[in-house]
């Protein structure tokens, strides 16, 4: 990125304090990020305070070997105990972990009690099938509670799970068993999903005919649909699991013990095996859930709408919240079935008070129309998160106008898979939120914007978002390749973890992020974010949803070609769509930025977590043959892009 930076063109005067009344009584103060900068050490070493130990750790951060850090590295723990025994010890065994709400309406409220229960049963099953302490076991589950007893149940006995998004290929499963080492998986016989039942169990036998180290098999029986068990491999969980004892006795483990691996998809080559270990990343997540969040854990109501599969409902929908006893709701399905006021039904049902999902989630309701949401009472709601990708500012105006009444601070946390936990976040009862902005690191977070030399950059320009000190979940390595691991993350700028994420600090030095680094484009030597110019579609009262993309150009080396979905009251957009969009570009940053080609399309390519692919995207305005799509939430998206564009003149 050159000096100048990054196009920094808009401006965004649009300002939202903290509620007073949720000011007034905040987890987090102006005090709390005095005492993280006086001291980070002693600052996490409090926060530890959080869990339960068995051993409580005399040691904070050993960076003795960088970059593979230990926390707490002498203390001992269980962290399927801190997330379930230990509130039931305390008398808060009646408290609801779950409301479950699965796509065909069927419920299940399960308390911190019953959840305990279930996951000693599964430790057993386990454990009664060879499972051991580091043995890795696989999850590729639909969103239903077992998921959730599976996950903990392997970190009761210390063995590091990998969950595998369900919606993923065998393919893709496959290669996850592989390259862990997995001898068990855990699934169902499928899932419910727009208002049908679909498979889980012939991809785990297809993925299978590769993994012959798979030695069982654990059924989930959800859908009820003709499912074939290998004889001597394939157990029912209902009755496997559910014939066991309630009784188990946990294990601590030493606070670096891998608790799991997730699979996050590189752009190019294999998938990244990204490890956490248990006692940071426990204190990460429970801390940051807590302050970021603003968790009230006695009344509450507490919704991530993310899949399992994510790492967003691996901290925020498992470890963080369990970990603070709070109360949250679970839901199978997607948005629009049986209706498009699903969610808003359910925060109405559930008196949800906290609400978190994607930029995605919220421009496909803007996209729907605001009518939807009216229908329904939304005034348990105090707070609202987002999280995934930058939120547009239009996007989080209206996420804030329609579902919050404008009595809701909206957090845009951003951090990844392998930061384990929040780092950059407004804090709702101190920030004053600033619309597309994630505004500043959380307490106990360094963090630093820095120009191709690695230095910092000033107020009003543009760089990389790099992290300046290790923090408690960290990852610790990818899994089996601690060299992709250095070179990935620990060599474009010594001594600082580097995101990959293009970032910016506007004029009061608050963090904009600005898409991925691959993704930033240079139009005739200018630099320009794929997130400014879709700030600027999605602006335009016509817009719900844009993606903007350098595609190889002869004149300006590269060219912005956008693809936009429109709203639904905007109809086809009308003849003239095209030249108002560019124009409108034009107006919000500059000629330079207008697109040479826009494409209005029906749906966009996405990821399980709703990042829009934009590599597939490009592919297309170049015009070459589709890269790898088996990371696709849905791969005909791409048929009926293609389809579309051939239809247009
Ligand atoms: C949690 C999660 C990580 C990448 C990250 C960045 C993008 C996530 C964001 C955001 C801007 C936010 N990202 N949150 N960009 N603002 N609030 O998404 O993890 O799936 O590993 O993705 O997502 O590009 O580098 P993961």
């Amino acid at each position: 990125m050159s000096e100048e930076g990054l196009s920094n063109l808009m401006h965004e005067d649009r300002r939202f304090p903290p509620p007073p009344e949720l000011a007034a009584h905040a987890n987090v103060t102006a005090a709390t990020y005095a005492e993280a900068e006086a001291d980070v050490e002693a600052f996490w070493a409090q926060q530890a305070r959080r869990i339960s130990w068995e051993t409580e750790p005399t040691q904070v951060l050993d960076w003795s070997n960088p970059p593979f850090a230990q926390w707490f590295a002498d203390g001992r723990l269980n962290a399927a105990y801190n997330c379930l025994d230990r509130h039931v010890e305390a008398g808060l065994g009646d408290r609801v972990a779950f409301h479950f709400e699965g796509e065909p309406g069927d419920t299940r409220t399960i308390t911190y009690a019953d959840l305990a229960s279930e996951v000693r049963q599964a430790a057993n099953a386990l454990t009664a099938i060879g499972v051991e302490a580091g043995d890795r076991v696989a999850i590729y589950l639909p969103m239903i509670p077992e998921a959730v007893v599976a996950m903990l149940a392997c970190a009761r006995i210390g063995a590091p799970h990998t969950v595998v998004f369900g919606g993923f290929s065998a393919d893709a499963l496959a290669s996850r068993i592989q390259d862990c080492g997995v001898e068990v998986v855990i699934t169902a016989d499928g899932g419910f999903r727009r208002g049908k039942p679909s498979p889980l169990k012939p991809a785990v036998d297809a993925a299978l005919e590769s993994c012959p180290d798979v030695h069982h098999v654990l059924v989930v029986r959800r859908t009820e649909q003709e499912t074939a068990m290998a004889e001597g491999r394939d157990l029912w969980w209902h009755e496997f699991v559910g014939g066991q004892a309630t009784e188990h006795a946990c294990e601590f483990f030493p606070a670096e013990h891998p608790l799991y691996i997730m699979y996050t998809s590189g752009s190019t080559g294999k998938p990244k095996g990204i490890l956490h270990t248990t006692g940071g990343y426990l204190v990460g997540t429970a801390y940051t859930h807590w302050a970021t969040f603003d968790l009230k854990p006695e009344t509450d109501v507490f919704w991530t709408a993310a899949d399992i599969g994510w790492v967003t409902g691996h901290s925020y929908l498992v470890y963080g919240p369990l970990a603070n006893g709070a109360t949250s709701v679970m839901y199978e399905g997607t948005p629009d079935t049986p209706h498009q006021g699903r969610w808003w039904e359910l925060v109405d049902k559930y008196g949800v008070t906290i609400l978190y999902c994607a930029p995605t989630a919220i421009r496909t309701f803007m996209k729907w129309g605001a009518d939807i949401p009216e229908r329904h009472d939304l005034s348990s709601l105090r707070l609202l998160g987002s999280v995934g990708e930058p939120i547009n500012p239009e996007a989080y105006v209206w996420y804030r106008h329609h579902i919050g009444h404008d009595r809701t601070p909206v957090v845009d946390t951003w951090w990844q898979t392998e930061t384990g936990m929040h780092m950059i976040s407004p804090m709702p009862g101190v920030t004053v939120g600033k619309p597309g902005a994630a505004m500043t690191p959380v307490p106990g977070v360094k963090v630093e914007v820095v120009n191709d030399e690695g230095q910092p950059v000033g107020n009003g320009q543009g760089g990389y978002l790099t992290v300046t000190h290790p923090w408690p979940a960290m990852l610790r390595t990818l899994w089996g390749d601690d060299e992709r691991y250095v070179d990935t993350y620990w060599s474009r700028f010594p001594g600082m973890y580097f995101a990959g994420d293009g970032a910016k600090k506007d004029e009061d030095g608050d963090i904009w992020f600005l898409g991925r680094v691959d993704d930033v484009m240079n139009v005739s030597g200018h630099r320009m974010s794929t997130t400014e110019i879709e700030s600027a579609l999605v602006s335009h009262p016509k817009v719900a949803e844009a993606a903007v993309v350098g595609a190889t150009d002869p004149m300006t080396g590269q060219a912005v070609v956008a693809f936009v979905i429109l709203r639904s009251e905007a109809g086809d957009g009308g003849p003239d769509v095209v030249q108002e969009l560019r124009a409108h570009v034009a107006r919000e940053i500059g000629a330079i930025a207008k697109p040479r080609q826009i494409m209005v399309v029906e749906e966009l390519p996405k990821t399980r977590s709703g990042k829009i692919m934009r590599r597939l995207l490009r592919d297309i305005a170049e015009n070459r043959e589709l890269g790898d799509v088996t990371t696709l939430t849905d791969s005909s998206v791409m048929t009926l892009i293609q389809e579309n564009l051939a239809a247009s003149p």
